[in-house]
């Protein structure tokens, strides 16, 4: 006779593991370099820039890569700014330091995305970054 010997095994459920990844909204899409906007002399070499001269964001449309920083420089003695409507950047609207001549001020852009911006004061002044 054949005693037969059965096994059982076991298969333990296992619970999915769930990533919490998705986007808070409210969570800023990007980060200020310097609060204060800094001389025109202390932009690194390399960085991506957008000039602001004669009324107007001279590269309109820039293109960079998440954690990229772009540092906007005023040339002109119009003062100048970059900001974000509601909703852009933030869950509220962000509003960038007044540039005046030689003066900069940088962003870093966190997430991907179209960003439009716009100058404070000059609201026909328009451009974007769009961060692949
Ligand atoms: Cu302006």
């Amino acid at each position: 006779m054949n005693s037969g010997i059965s096994r059982r095994s076991v298969l333990t459920g296992l619970g999915l593991a769930v990533i919490g990844a998705s986007r808070v909204f409210a969570q800023d899409r990007i980060s200020v370099l310097h609060e204060k906007p800094v001389p025109a002399s202390d932009v690194p070499a390399d960085a991506i820039t957008v000039e602001i001269d004669k009324m107007k964001y001279q590269t309109p449309e820039v293109t960079i890569e998440a954690g990229d920083t772009v540092y906007w420089i005023n040339r002109e003695v119009m003062p100048h700014n970059v900001a974000f409507k509601e909703g852009i950047v933030a869950e509220g609207a962000f509003r960038g330091e007044m540039l005046t001549k030689d003066q900069a001020y940088a962003i870093t852009f966190t997430e991907a995305g179209s960003f439009d911006y716009f100058c404070t004061p000059h609201p026909f002044m328009r451009g974007k970054v769009i961060v692949g």
